[in-house]
């Protein structure tokens, strides 16, 4: 079994369908292993996302990350992190596949509803920002 990060983001919280994103996710297969809904603060959104500290839309990520509350997720599936690109669909929602989380909540590339890890490696990094080995051990097979 594979695992992967996911988050339902700020836009998509503020929509009211934090329900029908993780009915996708269990739909495709997905163990949820850990869900919890936080408010992540700016410092969280500036580490999180350091890999684009030198893009133009950075400081936009930060704030919007931080506006309101979102809900982190540690899924488990045979191949979750390609699968779980997939059924997030294309950052730009204009480009996202009918089906997909994005194509279905998204509003622009930057509000785009949710996130998912793009390797296991960085899955691990990231779940393990937001979940103790603890939290997800309980709920691992
Ligand atoms: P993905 O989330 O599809 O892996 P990345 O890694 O290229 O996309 O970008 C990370 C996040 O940065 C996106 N989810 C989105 O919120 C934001 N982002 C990406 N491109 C843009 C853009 N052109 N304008 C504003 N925000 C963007």
């Amino acid at each position: 079994m594979e695992r992967t990060f996911a988050m339902i983001k700020p836009d998509a919280v503020r929509k009211n369908v934090i329900g029908e994103i993780l009915a996708m996710m269990t739909q495709a297969g997905f163990k949820i292993l850990g869900v919890k809904m936080i408010r992540i603060t700016k410092e969280q959104a500036s580490a999180f996302y350091a890999v684009h500290k030198e893009r133009p839309f950075y400081g936009e990520l930060v704030d919007f990350m931080s506006s309101g509350p979102s809900v982190v997720i540690a899924l488990e599936k045979d191949n979750a992190v390609a699968d779980y690109r997939t059924l997030i669909g294309a950052t730009d929602p204009a480009e996202a596949a009918e089906g997909t989380i994005r194509k279905r909540f998204a509003s622009s590339k930057g509000e785009n509803a949710a996130h998912g890890s793009d390797s296991v490696e960085n899955g691990k990094i990231e779940t393990a920002f937001f979940f103790s080995e603890a939290e997800i051990a309980a709920n691992a097979r």
